[in-house]
């Protein structure tokens, strides 16, 4: 069964004790976002703050997916499954995009605010990181705007912040759908692009609006997909965008063409506060419609494992391994481990061999972006088995010959990746270094790739078996 609202889910984690209700008064200044990054570092559970300084009637839900244990959960899987069969089942449900079904009213529409009513600081918008730049409303939260031209809605989850009472500013990448869609079409004929921020809907929806599905590809569907039955979306109040009809806050505006404001710092997802402050997408914003007692979302993004780096994991790592794929590279496996927040990512081929690791290499070049700079090509291991790869990589992988570093083409690296200068990330300058820790093809099996010296490897059948039998009777107890 999916889940039709943040509240829902909310009730499933208080099932399975994965969700922390906090009853005792927090505040919103750096008290919440401090509470929540120990508890994603102690590998906690989620929480929900039912009682906020300053905001009798609001409470705050941080974390939802910040964990392979929420993100099974909200797939309506065991807590516990694999991370392996988490990635396949939502490789398997992403096959099949259902089309949403448009509805009149919703929860949603509870409250309405507009226009000189609208004061972004009636919401319980925490002030997560010591240094940012302002209190962040569009942590755990995504915008819908849409193409003038084909009427293609999209769902994106950028970062945005209060500007002033009734002013958002965020920081869209020119390379995210909305920056294209706003500079290849409303920037140039000066008109303001609508969008609607929305804050806190079901699992699916806040997930998939994390990922690129292409252009012209509906986020929506494939949220839809995730839940196995379509989302129901309502239209705004101030435009024609949809949003989902049971969200708990939804922000509507429209982005100015021409004005910018200061944006950031940020303490953002690899888990440093890398940035200063930048120029701004500034979106005025025209009402708010919220349901009764709302549910502000938010997420205290820092060094993993938190809902970013868990969520991209099984996205990011799904949607490489399918471009792979399609560009003939026989993948096996690709996983993106959380501690590599999409800078790191393992990919398992059938066979390996320089060939293959070059093919590898080309195909993550040839992305409209790169964020990935370090890429670990294994064969034999199970990708997913990071004491395989560690050992593959320290055993297989040459010290000159085992390594490819690439530059990336300038415009398309990581503008957030630490270990780049100031200049590199202004330019999306970098690169990408590819460790090819697979044997040489032309090594033959039968005598030249050394005996991996392991219990299923080295033993005859005939000892194994035997082995195998008579482990409990040896004492041991699995
Ligand atoms: C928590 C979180 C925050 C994000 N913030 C931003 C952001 O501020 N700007 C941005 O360009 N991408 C950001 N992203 C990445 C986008 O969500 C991702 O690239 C997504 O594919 C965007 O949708 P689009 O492909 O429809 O543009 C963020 C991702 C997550 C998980
Ligand atoms: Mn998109």
């Amino acid at each position: 069964m999916a889940f039709k609202d943040v509240r829902q889910f909310i009730e499933a984690l208080s099932k399975t004790r994965d969700v922390v209700h906090i009853k005792q008064e927090v505040d919103w200044d750096l008290e919440v976002g401090a509470i929540g990054r120990r508890a994603y570092e102690k590998g906690g559970p989620a929480i929900f703050f039912e009682k906020i300084k300053d905001y009798s009637d609001h409470q705050i839900f941080s974390g939802m997916l910040g964990t392979f244990r929420r993100v099974a959960i909200a797939l309506g899987l065991p807590p516990d499954a694999a991370i392996r069969d988490i990635y396949a089942e939502y490789e398997t449900r992403i096959e099949h995009p259902i089309k949403p079904k448009i509805v009149e009213g919703g929860p949603c529409k509870e409250n309405i605010i507009s226009e000189e009513d609208v004061n972004l600081y009636q919401l319980p918008v925490p002030y997560l990181h010591e240094g940012d730049g302002g209190r962040y409303i569009g942590t755990w939260a995504f915008e819908v705007t849409k193409d003038p031209d084909t009427g293609w809605q999209n769902w994106g989850m950028y970062r945005f912040m209060i500007h002033n009472r009734r002013y958002i500013v965020g920081w869209p990448r020119h390379s995210s759908h909305l920056g294209m869609i706003l500079h290849q079409k409303y920037v140039p004929a000066n008109t303001p692009m609508p969008m609607a921020l929305v804050i806190g809907a079901d699992p699916a929806c806040m997930a998939t609006s994390t990922v690129s599905f292409g252009v012209g590809a509906n986020e929506v569907d494939y949220a839809g997909a995730l839940n196995l039955e379509p989302i129901e979306l309502v239209r705004c109040e101030t435009s024609d965008l949809l949003v989902p009809a049971s969200a708990e806050i939804v922000i509507e505006g429209e982005i100015l063409p021409d004005r910018v404001a200061p944006e950031g710092p940020f303490g953002e997802y690899p888990g440093f506060r890398t940035e200063g402050i930048r120029s701004g997408v500034l979106c005025r914003v025209k009402a708010i419609t919220f349901r009764n007692s709302p549910i502000f979302t938010t997420i205290q993004l820092g060094v993993p494992r938190d809902d970013s780096s868990v969520v991209a994991s099984m996205t990011a790592g799904v949607a490489m391994k399918r471009r792979l794929l399609r560009h003939g590279v026989p993948v096996t496996d690709v996983y993106a481990p959380p501690e590599g927040v999409t800078h790191l990512v393992v990919v398992g081929v059938k066979q390996g061999g320089r060939r293959v690791v070059e093919q590898v290499k080309d195909v993550f070049l040839s992305a409209r972006r790169v964020d990935v700079n370090k890429i670990i090509v294994v064969d034999d291991e199970d990708a997913f088995n990071f004491s395989e790869v560690i050992h593959a990589f320290a055993t297989k992988s040459h010290p000159l010959r085992g390594a490819i570093a690439s530059e990336v083409e300038p415009g398309k690296a990581n503008a957030l990746t630490p270990c780049y200068t100031a200049e590199e990330r202004r330019g999306h300058k970098g690169g990408l270094m590819v460790f090819d820790a697979t044997w040489p093809s032309e090594w033959s099996r039968w005598n030249q790739v050394p005996v991996r010296n392991s219990f299923d490897v080295m033993y005859p059948e005939e000892v194994k078996n035997r082995v195998l039998m008579n482990w409990k009777q040896y004492g041991f107890k699995d």
